[in-house]
């Protein structure tokens, strides 16, 4: 097995203040945020910017703020949201791929998201795909619902995205697929050979599906944006705070944990000189 990707989701677009006291929000916090990940055992940290207000934003001088700041502060892997909030246009939930990141997520099918719809037409999949291959961002594909997978393998054939794909089942969003093992074993097995994946297991589903994804192989994404929680009723005080619980359980498998630039040779991201 290869060692061990953790990637921390610092803030997402739906968490707010109110249920999670610690979220990060200013470029200053989730720079803060990141680091602490990276300190803890992160390798990829997932960002969604916000504006002072905790509002969402995709604003591209938001974004780069943040990433600055990241990289003056440690190696990790910055990986901004193409996602954004179910209400952002397509325009501006392209805006951080003007930053040239060295990854971006895209979700490669329309779903239920909650009360909302977390709409992905095939045009802006399409859009997306293309502008990643174009400035040579490495797309990591958000996998809500099954469908996504041909999706994403229809982007394969046209020549849009390049392999080896990467993929994230994020299982338990209400709407969307249910946080199983049994329905992550199905998705692994859907995926073309040599493909790489991680798993966000929603809320309670976080810990389980990690640690069936470590012990199949995947790789494993925690934080904020995905469960707020450290156990029942108990607030995490940090995404940090999750990342190291994933560290931990790592090493009473065996599985060693993947530096961040051992995740980029794991990803095939040009390792920086
Ligand atoms: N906030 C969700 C609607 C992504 O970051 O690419 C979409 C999302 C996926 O979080
Ligand atoms: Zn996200």
């Amino acid at each position: 097995m290869s060692k061990l990707i953790i990637t921390a989701a610092l803030t997402g677009a739906e968490v707010t203040r109110e249920q999670q006291p610690n979220l990060p929000i200013t470029p200053e916090e989730i720079a803060q945020a990141a680091l602490e990940a990276y300190e803890a055992g992160a390798a990829i940290v997932h960002v969604h910017a916000r504006l002072a207000d905790g509002t969402p934003t995709q604003d591209k001088e938001v974004y780069g703020e943040i990433k600055r700041l990241i990289e003056r502060a440690c190696p990790v892997i910055f990986q901004p949201s193409t996602g954004g909030a179910v209400w952002h246009t397509a325009q501006e939930r392209l805006q951080p791929l003007e930053l040239d990141p060295e990854m971006a997520t895209l979700t490669t099918g329309t779903c239920n998201f909650g009360r909302d719809i977390f709409a992905n037409p095939q045009e802006f999949v399409e859009e997306a795909a293309r502008l990643m291959q174009e400035r040579g961002i490495k797309p990591e594909f958000e996998i809500f619902e099954a469908g996504m997978i041909d999706n994403a393998l229809r982007l394969l054939k046209k020549g849009l995205v390049r392999e080896p794909l990467h993929f994230n089942f994020v299982l338990g969003v209400p709407g969307a697929m249910a946080g199983t093992v049994r329905n992550l074993a199905f998705l692994v097995d859907a995926i073309p050979p040599g493909s790489t994946w991680t798993v966000s297991g929603i809320g309670r589903h976080e810990t389980p599906l990690a640690l069936a994804a470590m012990a199949m192989g995947g790789h494993v994404r925690v934080g904020f944006e995905d469960n707020i929680y450290y156990k029942k009723g108990e607030l995490a005080v940090s995404s940090a705070q999750l990342v190291a619980r994933i560290v931990c359980i790592a090493q009473e498998l065996g599985r060693e944990v993947a530096s961040p630039d051992e995740a980029r040779e794991i990803l095939g991201i040009p390792v920086k000189t």
